[in-house]
Parts: C-alpha cells; structure tokens; sequence
C-alpha cells in the first residue's frame, strides 16, 4: 500500500505486538467496503436492514456494557502531569505505554488487522490532518468509511513524510476494567482497547479531531471546538454562519440542521447544515475566523429524533447508514428508537437483542444510541461543507442544559467576557459518558472531557486567540432547557430555536437594541419573534429573567472552579470574575 517508511515501520511495529494474522489496507474503495459489510453480516457483527425501506443500512449491538465514552478511563498522557492539567486523567507516558503494552500484546491472534488511512477534512486543504487507525474491528472500519475522508489519496497526501496521527484500537476482551482511551499528544498518538463503542474507537472523532487536535491547533495558532456549524441564507441570499459549542446531547445535531419556523419559511429564509459536532477554527486572510468541519458523517444521537424535531436527520439516516443500540423491528426488518413516532413495533429486539414488548414500561434503544450518516446525504447540507477554506463565522453560542439559571440567550460584552461565559459553562450530565445523568457540571466550552491538555491554558488560549483576530466573531449564551415548576421545558425549542439565533444576527449587525444586566446583554423580550408559537411575551420575559439570587449562588462556585483548575487560569478570566460580582452586588 505504502512505500512510506515511517508508516511501515511503526505499523511493523503494532503488528509485532498485537500479532495479527494478516494486515488488511483499507483502500476507501466500495468494492472493498462492500465485502467487509458482507463479511461483518456473515459472522453477526452487524445485521442488514431492509433493502428497500432502508437501502445500505445496517444495525449494530455494542456489548452491554460499552454504550458510551468513558470519561473515567480516558487519558492525556503528557511528559509533565501539569501539562495535562487537572481536568484530565495522567499518568506518565512510559507508565502507560508499559501498562497497555501488555493489554495490547496479542491482542489481534487470530484476527485481521485493518489499516485505515484517513483525513479530518477535506484532502490537501490547509486545515487538513491525517492519521491512521489501525483496528481489529470491520464496525470500525465502516464508520470511519463515513465518518472520516477515508483512502489511497491520503498516503499519497502524506508523501514520505511523517506527519500523521497513529491511532491502535484493539477490542481485546472488552473488558471494562481494562478499557483505556490513550492519548500521546507529544507522540502524536492514541491507543484505545477493551471498547468497541463510538467516541471511543472512532479515533478520528473525539481522540483526534478535538483532544488532539486542541493541543495542536494551541501550539499551531488554531481551535479545535466540540461546535456545530450552521449558515442562516437571508431572503437576499446572503448566508451568516455560526458555530455553536454544547455538550454532548445537548442539542449541536438538532441545531445544525434546523428547519426553519413558518414565519421565517415564507419570507425566504434558509438554514445550511456544514458540521454538527467539531469545528477547526483558522483565522482567515480577511482577518476573520473561519471555520471548517473536518468529519464528513455525523454519529449522532438517535432518541428524540423525528419527523417534527429533526426530518433533516431523519431523510439523512434513510439510506448508507450504520445504527448502533437500537430497536430491531422484527416486522419490516427496520428499526425503532423511543421518541420516532407512537407506534412502536410490537414484534421487536431490543438495543441488547432480547425479546421487546414496547407495553413494558423499559426502553427498547439505549439512551446513547447513535446512527451513522453521511453528511452528503442531508437535505441541508450547506454547498460549502468540501470548501477547503471553510466558512467565515459571525457569531459563537455557547450553551447547556440549566433548568434555571441562564436565561434564553444572553451576549457577552466583549471577546474576553465571551470567553468568560465559556468558560464558567455549566451543563446537566447526559448519557452520551458513563455514569450519573442529570447532575450539573461545569463543562467550559462543551470540552471538559475533550481538551488535550491544561484546561487553564486552554483558557490562555482563547484569550490569545481573541488579541489575533482582527475582526473576531461576537459570543453569545443559549439555553433551550429552562423549566416550570412541573418540570416542563419552557421554550418549544427545535426549529423554534432560529427565533434565537435570529436576534443573535441582528445584534452582530447592529440591527437591534438589547437590555445591559449584570452577567451581559439580554433581548428585549419584543425582540424575539413570537409569531406563530403558542406562548406569550410574559412567558419570554420570564426566560430571559437574570434571578439575581441565582446568579450570585453561581458566581460563588466559579471561584473554586478556576482554584480547582489551578494556577493557569489566566488573569483576564479573574477580572471578568470580579466584574460579574461587583454587577451583582
Ligand atoms: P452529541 O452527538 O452527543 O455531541 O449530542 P448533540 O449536542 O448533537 O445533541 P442532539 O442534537 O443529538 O440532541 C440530544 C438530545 O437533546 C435529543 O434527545 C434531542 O431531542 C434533545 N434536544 C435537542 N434540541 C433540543 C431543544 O431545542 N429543546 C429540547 N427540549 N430538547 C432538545
Ligand atoms: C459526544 O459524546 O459528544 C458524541 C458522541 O458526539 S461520541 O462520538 O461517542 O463522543
Ligand atoms: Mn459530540
């Protein structure tokens, strides 16, 4: 496949060590794809679904206990425990490299090692990278077939070079308590075993394109951000775009590929999906920053997702897609989730291949349950997702899921306090990670379990960052999931959120006036187009109400947070915290 030397070398190497039967190259070729399909529905590893409801789809079951990433066993292994930071889990590299080294070794007996050239973003663009997972396992493979830019042209691309990022995954024995997920960032590699789950052997997603990558793009002069990206096209033609950073399930695939409200429809507006969970963020020629996703599929979170809520993401899984955990319909030989429509299959497996009976009360796809689409198969997929130069980007949202305490929308006052509220985040746990659900943490900017190193510097970062944009993007806060005293989410949410993100432009283009409170700019609540929902202005006033006790309750918990973080937190962060309090008082 490769005269490369480096390549050969170090994949000489793991083969010595995980001692495969043969070394396969994928090839990205749909002859060879097509065979290991066939090969993985031979031996039970996936299932086909029926051709004509759900052409070149395929159903997955992860054993039962690996359905998430697992935050508690995933490493940043720098030489200095410092530059990992205290966010990250450590241990020294030559400790790990020895500790997995015996996990790995013969791991692959009597298997096929599978090496899979890749590139996060387009091939030869200047924000492209590449890497190359070698895998023991075909699911791999074929997610990463959709997942990532995967072929011939990438080792060609790479020359005899050896900038790549090599990436060991080995199932082994699944074994939760052998489950690492490894990164080497001054190795430029990651090494994952005992999983076979999603973010966590999908080593282009999180381990490259965010933990790896942040600590390149720290060191490049770039950003590597958990971000969706969407382009809102005006009734003139013109298209805004802007990058929204939230936790995992937290709402990026939904925003992404928004259906516009009626109101907005009629008058000619348009909404442009270009990337639903990771961003590359460069600044441009122009002096702006631009913005590209380097995935080409979305892995996305299958629960909830409907005809009403998200019919983009729906018409994208209808074909060439891979679902993993979810209900087998044993009727059509289709599949099932909770929340795709009332009707759920009365012949029918569940996530874990037993017996369903929907009347059970239990739930028949796992909360985490996930579908693997290509991104060219979306209706709204924006004409700019392969433009090597990305899109340029005029507004930054951050946001979680706070029953209370952050109104609706909220804009920072300037790039610093934007950074600010990034970086004071906080967010309902969700199933997308392991454990407790439900229970609020700060996650600063959506990537607590995804920075590549301390989280103070990566603060320092965005700080810097914002002193080298000439003309940086305005950073606002969003927050879909406030809640009644019943329990019930307030805002309707969905496509209703473009109502948001329709003051969000207006103010990036001076077009409207906003109220000044302690913790930044709220809307108007006459600002926020209300037409056509069944919700009144006193309902919107409440949304964006800044609960002063609240807010000096939230405030007292920064100061232990940025101390817990440690000494790298950067001064400008510590003025803007000052600041926030003296506005309280
Ligand atoms: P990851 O893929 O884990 O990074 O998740 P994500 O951020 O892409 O989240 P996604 O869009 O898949 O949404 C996750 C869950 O949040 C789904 O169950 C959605 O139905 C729900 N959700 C998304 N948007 C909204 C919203 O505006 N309001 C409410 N109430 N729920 C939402
Ligand atoms: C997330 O958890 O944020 C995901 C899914 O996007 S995974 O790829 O498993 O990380
Ligand atoms: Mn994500």
């Amino acid at each position: 496949m490769t005269p490369n030397k480096h390549i050969l070398k170090w994949v000489d190497e793991m083969a010595a060590m995980t001692q495969p039967d043969r070394i396969v190259w994928i090839d990205g070729s749909e002859e060879q794809i097509d065979a290991l399909r066939r090969e993985a529905v031979g031996t039970g590893e996936m299932i086909k679904l029926n051709e004509n409801l759900l052409p070149n789809c395929y159903l997955h079951r992860t054993a039962v206990n690996d359905v998430a990433r697992v935050e508690g066993r995933t490493y940043i292994c720098t030489k200095t425990k410092e530059d990992a930071g205290t966010i990250n889990n450590w241990m020294d590299p030559a400790e790990m490299y020895a500790k997995l080294t015996k996990l790995f070794t013969g791991s692959m007996k009597g298997k096929t090692m599978y090496a899979i050239p890749y590139s996060m973003s387009v091939v030869g663009s200047p924000f492209a990278k590449y890497g190359i997972e070698l895998t023991d396992s075909i699911y791999v493979v074929l997610n990463m077939v959709i997942m990532t830019r995967v072929g011939a042209n990438v080792i060609e691309a790479l020359g005899d070079g050896d900038d790549f990022i090599k990436g060991l995954h080995a199932k082994a024995q699944l074994d939760e308590e052998n489950r690492y997920i490894v990164h080497f960032p001054e190795d430029n590699t990651i090494w994952s075993v005992n999983s076979g789950y999603g973010g966590n052997v999908l080593l282009g997603k999180k381990c490259f394109a965010l933990r790896i990558a942040s600590f390149l793009g720290r060191n490049e002069g770039w950003m590597a951000e958990h971000m969706l990206i969407l382009g809102i096209e005006n009734p003139k033609g013109e298209i805004s775009y802007i990058t929204a950073a939230f936790p995992s399930a937290c709402g990026k695939t939904n925003l992404a590929m928004l259906i516009p409200p009626e109101i907005y429809q009629k008058q000619g507006y348009k909404v442009w999906c270009v990337g639903d969970d990771i961003a590359w963020l460069r600044i441009g020629e122009d002096g702006r920053l631009w913005a590209v996703n380097p995935e080409n599929g979305f892995f996305g979170v299958a629960p909830g997702t409907n005809q009403k809520s998200n019919p983009n993401a729906l018409a994208t899984t209808m074909r060439d897609t891979i679902f993993t955990n979810v209900v087998h319909n044993m009727e059509n030989n289709t599949v099932w989730w909770e929340g795709l429509d009332k009707n759920p299959p009365k012949s029918a497996l569940n996530w874990k291949g037993e017996i369903w009976d929907c009347e059970s009360g239990e739930k028949g796809a796992h909360p985490n349950s996930r579908f693997t689409a290509l991104a060219k198969n979306c209706p709204c997929i924006s004409s700019e997702f392969d433009n090597p130069k990305g899109v340029p980007v005029t507004a930054i949202v951050f946001g979680g899921r706070r029953a209370k305490t952050a109104p609706l929308v909220y804009q920072s006052r300037s790039w610093n306090h934007g950074v600010f509220v990034g970086s004071v985040m906080a967010s309902e746990t969700t199933a997308a990670a392991t454990g407790a659900v439900g229970v609020v943490r700060r996650d600063p900017m959506a990537m607590r379990p995804f920075v590549g190193y301390d989280m103070g510097d990566y603060f320092a970062h965005w700080i810097a960052m914002g002193k080298k944009i000439p003309n940086p993007p305005k950073i606002f806060n969003v927050n879909w999931f406030r809640t009644d005293d019943e329990g019930h989410f307030i805002w309707p949410g969905f496509g209703d959120n473009m109502r948001v993100l329709m003051w969000i432009l207006a103010r990036c283009n001076n077009e409207v006036d906003a109220v000044e409170t302690p913790i930044g700019y709220v809307p108007k609540a006459e600002d926020i187009n209300i037409e056509g929902l069944d919700i009144d202005i006193d309902t919107i006033k409440g949304l964006l109400d800044v609960d002063k006790a609240l807010w000096t309750e939230e405030a007292a918990g920064i100061d232990d947070f940025y101390k817990s973080i440690g000494d790298r937190v950067p001064k400008e962060l510590w003025d803007e915290y000052e600041i926030l309090k003296a506005n309280l008082k």
